[in-house]
């Protein structure tokens, strides 16, 4: 494996800030000469995994498939961002578990609930709230919080840059 490959593994609330601060560490990352690439939603739920919903179920599927995935992309020696709300600690486990020690860092992206529902920039906490949604992380399904992440970033009280900073300062000695 090329001495820098790694799996980013971000979790965290719907609207805690995930995708943003991937990108913003991606931007970060290409500027140093470092290969990246991120799996989320729209490249993933949307192609390999449009047969899964949100049911329990299906969301440990969801993150099964996406670990090997990105331990695809890790075996070929680049860093792998993946952005989904992984609620499920036994899943986030087994994806751990799928790669070397060094080659998994799980960042916990917190953010309190009351602020998710305050941003809801897509308003899906409104429509879960109405019952519109079913099964919805935070309202209706569980979050279970991380007992040990490699790191915590704390969006309600951090901006998304003072947070792609904290990030970036503790992958680089490890890139
Ligand atoms: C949670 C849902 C749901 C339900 C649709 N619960 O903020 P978003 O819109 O862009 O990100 C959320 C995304 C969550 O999909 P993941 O693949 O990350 O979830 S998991 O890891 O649990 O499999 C949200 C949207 O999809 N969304 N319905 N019921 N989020």
């Amino acid at each position: 494996h090329g001495h820098n490959s790694k799996i980013i593994w971000f979790t965290g609330l719907s609207g805690s800030g995930k995708t943003t601060i991937a990108n913003e560490l991606e931007d970060i990352l290409h500027s140093k000469g470092i290969s990246t690439f991120i799996l989320d939603g729209d490249n993933i739920r949307q192609g390999l995994n449009n047969d899964l919903g949100f049911s329990q179920e299906d969301r440990k599927e969801n993150i099964r498939r996406i670990g090997e995935v990105a331990k695809l992309f890790v075996d070929s020696g680049i860093v792998v961002l993946v952005t989904f709300i992984s609620p499920f600690a036994s899943e986030r486990k087994l994806v751990r578990d799928m790669v070397e020690k060094d080659e998994f860092i799980e960042v916990y992206v917190n953010c309190s609930l009351e602020e998710c529902e305050k941003r809801d920039p897509k308003g899906l906490y409104q429509r879960a709230k109405n019952g519109e949604i079913k099964e919805f992380t935070g309202i209706s399904s569980p979050y279970e919080v991380p007992e040990n992440p490699e790191i915590i970033l704390e969006t309600s009280n951090y901006s998304i840059k003072e947070c792609t900073e904290i990030l970036y300062d503790y992958l680089k000695r490890l890139l």
